[in-house]
């Protein structure tokens, strides 16, 4: 990374840090129990639930003075770990404030109660610490918290920075403003590998600083897939390097309203320090009207009668100046995103350009196809998948284009967003048994608002909940919360996102019986003023308070 970028990640890192106060665990009113600290939830605001749990009564205070969170000596993560370092100034501060560092130098005596040192050690002899985060990367960690340390131990770093967010959130405030933390022993790990959510940059353009915040919110949650739904038909926000005209003409303004390479590097940089994957969506051959306006015959001209009627459709899927184009631009995206899969989109293709046109209708008769446009559109995806494949990427797909029958990689994850809750089961029954890995979205379009509490369905939606066997449930790699943008822009996106999203993520990283509502909603409740207090607009649930309202 070059110096000015870093730069730039390491002050919005640290002015994210400064809004933050810490933690809070409700006030517990129920009596206590043997070997549990009894809360209106039992594991106070923990969130998403780690898949083991056993906490004690016993306490530890803990001083911003003397608690440091330190590299173990065993960790194959050594000191030029900035990964780490980062994550370690990060989590100190949602603890104690950016504040109260000046104190380390007087230095007090520690009391017996008290946990100095969370120790961080990398046990696999790769740590991982400068690569990129993948859908095979383990994200599992075990924490300890006892005397006369904590010790966080994870494979890689990706369980690291998992852990570090739990170890925050067991740290809260007692009766007398002192923070504490209880004993505790977590076995953690992902239910699902896959658990993202969908930005759309296209309907109104986000700042970087939208984005970063919300990335910074995604890790809070133990998202770890940021899909950037970067272009459609409104705009082309995207700078390429290649085609610079698809932004100049594209994009809402041709400077303010796009995102340069540094911005794309910067965002994915910020990602990865996260555990979070960018993986970008090129929507066509629909969706595809802004990229019409800087790249002359791409699109397909629509004719009224025997004349073009000077609008278009898709992207024309005759031309060879088409997959020309494709060709060169893909191989770019394949080098600027560094994620192993992109997204090709695929979805909502009106066939009506396409019939007015008699160069297609010509087309179509000579290769067969009939009046069958979904062919067409097949023949696209096809040429489309393959000019992909050939810059090493893999791809995800919207399921249109597994419905239409378009032969695909076996490691194609096919995206399901459309239907009733037994469209989507039979669709995710479909996509299984023909041996494709699935990605659900369908319960989770959290751009649909309603007068109520809509996370309790987000909440109660499960990926494998249809007919299929075991085998076919392990090909569902998770789901997405798809925040679309035509009613979204910087002023309502984080509160329309959190902590509706929260719910999705609860649901793809917890194990498959925690689906207690109740406690759900009191452990939600605690994790949102969290937010609050890290500076994140999370909308509340229900009629409420936090005890730190910001002012
Ligand atoms: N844009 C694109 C959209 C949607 C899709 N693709 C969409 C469809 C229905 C709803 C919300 C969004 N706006 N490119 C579908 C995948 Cl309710």
């Amino acid at each position: 990374m070059d110096t000015a970028l870093r730069f730039t990640v390491l002050l919005l890192t640290l002015s994210f840090g400064a809004g933050l106060q810490l933690n809070y665990i409700d006030d517990y009113e129920e009596e206590p129990k043997e070997e549990d600290v009894s809360a209106d939830s039992k594991y106070g605001s923990l969130w998403p639930l780690p898949q083991k749990i056993q906490m004690s009564e016993i306490s530890f205070k803990l001083t911003s003075s003397s608690f440091k969170i330190v590299d173990a000596k065993e960790s194959s993560a050594g000191p030029s770990c900035s990964l780490l370092k980062d994550a370690y100034r990060r989590y100190y501060e949602y603890m104690f404030g950016s504040s109260k560092r000046q104190q380390l130098n007087k230095r007090r005596r520690t009391g017996p109660s008290e946990l100095t040192e969370l120790q961080v050690l990398i046990t696999s002899p790769d740590s991982d610490c400068d690569g990129y985060p993948s859908v095979t990367s383990d994200e599992s960690y075990e924490l300890s918290v006892d005397q006369p340390y904590a010790v966080l131990r994870a494979p890689k770093v990706w369980g690291a920075l998992r852990g570090l967010e739990t170890f925050s959130q067991l740290v809260f405030e007692d009766d007398y403003g002192a923070k504490s933390v209880n004993a505790t022993q977590i076995s953690d790990f992902p239910r699902f590998a896959h658990r993202g959510i969908l930005l759309d940059t296209s309907r109104h353009y986000l700042p970087i600083k939208v984005i970063l915040a919300n990335l910074e919110t995604m890790a809070m949650n133990k998202i770890n897939v940021f899909h950037w739904h970067i272009v459609d038909d409104q705009s082309f926000p995207y700078l390429s390097r290649t085609f610079p005209q698809l932004s100049q003409q594209g994009a809402y303004h041709p400077y303010t309203h796009v995102y340069t390479p540094a911005d794309v590097k910067m965002v994915i940089e910020f990602a990865r320090l996260r555990g979070i994957r960018v993986i970008p969506e090129f929507d066509t051959p629909g969706h595809t009207q802004s990229w019409g306006k800087g790249q002359k015959d791409l699109l397909t001209p629509c004719y009224s009668g025997a004349t073009p009627s000077g609008t278009f459709g898709p992207v024309n899927p005759i031309l060879n100046t088409t997959y020309d184009f494709m060709s060169q631009f893909f191989k770019e995206i394949s080098t600027v995103f560094p994620d192993a899969y992109v997204h090709l989109g695929g979805d909502e293709v009106d066939f009506n350009c396409w019939k007015s046109n008699p160069d297609i209708q010509k087309f179509m008769a000579q290769q067969g196809f009939g009046q069958d446009f979904s062919k067409l559109e097949s023949f696209y995806i096809q040429r489309l998948l393959n000019i992909v494949t050939s810059t090493k990427k893999g791809y995800m797909i919207w399921q249109e284009v597994f419905d239409n029958g378009v032969k695909l990689k076996p490691d194609t994850i096919i995206h399901v967003w459309k239907g009733t809750q037994l469209q989507y089961q039979n669709e995710m029954a479909n996509v299984t048994s023909a041996g494709y890995q699935t990605l659900l979205s369908t319960p989770w379009y959290l751009n649909r608002i309603s007068y109520g509490q809509d996370w309790r369905g987000h909440y109660k939606a499960d990926p494998q909940d249809f007919n299929g066997t075991d085998e076919q449930k392990k090909l569902v790699v998770g789901g997405e919360a798809c925040l679309w943008g035509e009613y979204v822009d910087a002023t309502n996106l984080t509160p329309r996102l959190w902590p509706r999203a929260s719910a999705v993520a609860e649901r793809l990283w917890s194990a498959k019986d925690v689906t207690d509502i109740n406690d759900a909603f009191n452990r939600l409740s605690v994790h949102r003023c969290r937010m609050v207090e890290r500076g994140i607009p999370a909308e509340p649930l229900f009629s409420s308070f936090c005890p730190r309202e910001y002012k």
